[in-house]
This record gives C-alpha cells, sequence and structure tokens, in this order.
C-alpha cells in the first residue's frame, strides 16, 4: 500500500538478436504500463500492475516475470483470448521499429470490472497512458473508472500520453488526451504528443498550457535533449547523459518511473527529476524494454562516469 497502481496491456516482444531481419528473436515482454512498473519496483517503490492475459506461454511468462520484478501483479486470466504480440524490428543500429499483433488480445478486453477499488484507495498514485483507451471501448471505461476512484479518493493521478498513432487510425485522440490531462495531477509527454494536446509552441509555452489544463507538474520527455519539467510553479531543465543508446523504446517509460519513484519516495524535484533522466540513460543502454531499467544503487554510476560517455 501507498506505492503506484497502473494499468494495461503487456504483450510477448520479440526482438531480433542482431540487426536486419535475421532469423534469431529473443522472446521477451513489453507494455508501457507494467515498464514503468517494473521500473518503480527496481527504483525500491511499491508497484502494482492490473491487466489481462492469455491462458498461454507468454501470460505466463509476463504474470511470472512481473512478480519476479517485485511487481505486485494483478493478472486475470482470459479464456477468450490470447495474449498480444509485438515485434521489434532494427533497420540500422539503434533504429527501431515495432509492429503489433494485438487486435482483441487478452489485454485489450480489460474492462471497468478488473479495477479493484479498495486496492485503488490503498494506493498513493494511479498511473495510465494514452495507449490503453485506445485499445477497446471496455479499456477505456476501465481508465476512466481508475481515474474517477483515485480522484475521488484523493490519489494523485499520472498521465502519460504515449500516443501510438498506429492504435488511433481514423480517429482523433486529442479531445480524450485533453481530458486525461485535465483530470491529471502529472502529465508526461514529448514534445510532438505536447503539441497534440495544446498546438505548436515552444517547450516552455507547452508546459504551461499543459499545466493550464489542471497538472500541478507537467514533464516534457525530449530524449537526447534531456527534460523540461514545471512543478510546482518552478521551471527545471536537464540535459539528457552522455550515453550511445542501442535502443531508445522504453526510455519514457523509464523516466516516469524515475520520476514516479521519488515522488513516492518523497523526493524533492531536483531529485525526481534527476533519477528521471538517469533512468532514461539506462533504459536506452539495453535492447529489451524494461530489462535496463536501473536498480537505485545503480543510479549513481551513470552521473559518476557522466564526462565519459558510456556504451
Ligand atoms: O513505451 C514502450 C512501449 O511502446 C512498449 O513497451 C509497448 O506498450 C507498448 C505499446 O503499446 O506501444
Amino acid at each position: 500500500t501507498g506505492g503506484l497502481v497502473t494499468l494495461g496491456e503487456t504483450m510477448a516482444l520479440f526482438r531480433p538478436v542482431e540487426s536486419g531481419e535475421g532469423d534469431a528473436y529473443r522472446l521477451s515482454f513489453g507494455g508501457a504500463e507494467s515498464n514503468v512498473a517494473i521500473g518503480v519496483a527496481r527504483l525500491g517503490g511499491a508497484a502494482t500492475w492490473v491487466g489481462r492475459v492469455g491462458d498461454d506461454v507468454a501470460g505466463r511468462r509476463i504474470a511470472r516475470e512481473l512478480r519476479a520484478e517485485g511487481v505486485h501483479a494483478v493478472v486475470r486470466i482470459d479464456d477468450a483470448a490470447g495474449t498480444g504480440a509485438m515485434m521489434k524490428a532494427e533497420s540500422a543500429p539503434g533504429r527501431i521499429s515495432v509492429q503489433y499483433w494485438r487486435a482483441g488480445s487478452a489485454g485489450s478486453r480489460l474492462a471497468p470490472d478488473d479495477i479493484d477499488p479498495a486496492l485503488l484507495r490503498s494506493s498513493s498514485v494511479l498511473h495510465v497512458t494514452g495507449i490503453t483507451p485506445a485499445l477497446s471501448e471496455s479499456a477505456a471505461a476501465a481508465v476512466d473508472e481508475a481515474v474517477e476512484v483515485a480522484r475521488a479518493a484523493g490519489i494523485a493521478v499520472s498521465f502519460d500520453v504515449n500516443h501510438r498513432p498506429s492504435l488511433w487510425r481514423g480517429r482523433d485522440p486529442r479531445a480524450l488526451y485533453r481530458r486525461l490531462a485535465a483530470s491529471a495531477d502529472l502529465v508526461f509527454a514529448g514534445a510532438d504528443e505536447a503539441e497534440l494536446l495544446v498546438g505548436a509552441g515552444d517547450e516552455e509555452e507547452l508546459v504551461t498550457r499543459i499545466a493550464a489544463l489542471g497538472p500541478s507538474v507537467v514533464a516534457l520527455k525530449l530524449g537526447e535533449r534531456g527534460a523540461l519539467v514545471l512543478d510546482g510553479g518552478r521551471m527545471l531543465r536537464r540535459s539528457a547523459l552522455p550515453i550511445v543508446p542501442v535502443d531508445t523504446v522504453g526510455a519514457g517509460d523509464a523516466f516516469v518511473a524515475g520520476y514516479l519513484a521519488e515522488l513516492l519516495a518523497g523526493s524533492p524535484a531536483e531529485q525526481r527529476l534527476d533519477t528521471a533522466v538517469a533512468a532514461g540513460a539506462f533504459a536506452c543502454l539495453g535492447r529489451g524494454d524494461w530489462e535496463s531499467l536501473p536498480h537505485r544503487r545503480q543510479l549513481d554510476l551513470l552521473a559518476a562516469s557522466a564526462s565519459d560517455p558510456v556504451q
């Protein structure tokens, strides 16, 4: 209790062992929300993930690994559908694209009755993303339900836009994103996502305009340019750590995990941002979505070697 609760879809993830379209793929799993839960747990916070998987190898693997990572996994096995999947392709070193097989998946069948209000009320932060409402009507309703319960109970709501164009074909997500941002206490977005929310502008304008929707913390994730955060009325900027990225997928989730783990720990704004930036850098050092997320004792390693690019 007192920790993070998040909900969403986690899928099997096939990633190439080497660059190009070779024969060798490794089976892992990934999902923006479970990546955040793992990141928080590795940094010493309590984290709960709620979601559905199929009664299959990938689903069992997801439940087992989340638990092995110390995440409280509230996993519902859905007999009516299989676990979704995604495949990464590496067209050039560090240049990763992702393809999904997730329509109708078990994870997309998430529904309001998967949300346990008592569990939410005993937590201190609810984290949701813009991916989940895109999956199905019932998943969108589950997000609404969770946000409503959290707000009524005075629990902080965190929203990462996480725009996935391939899940929104023919539909406009902007009204929904704005509504979620307005219900949230913390909003995380990339620059493009921020422009989707509030129109074009420079980075400071974007952050200020999102804050005007309601949240007291707005974090703009700028990738290799670091991050800009408005936190409790103060604008803070950080450069990214000097690394050579192997795979940037999952870096945004790592940033969120770093930020929220420090929030749960009661750390001040500067430290929240420092940990977020460091966690984002760690996530880029390995090919998996979450495997290279840092444990707390590793955090200082990158900062200590900041003058020396880390490979
Ligand atoms: O943020 C990383 C995610 O993109 C990845 O883990 C898969 O959740 C995922 C998604 O829907 O794109």
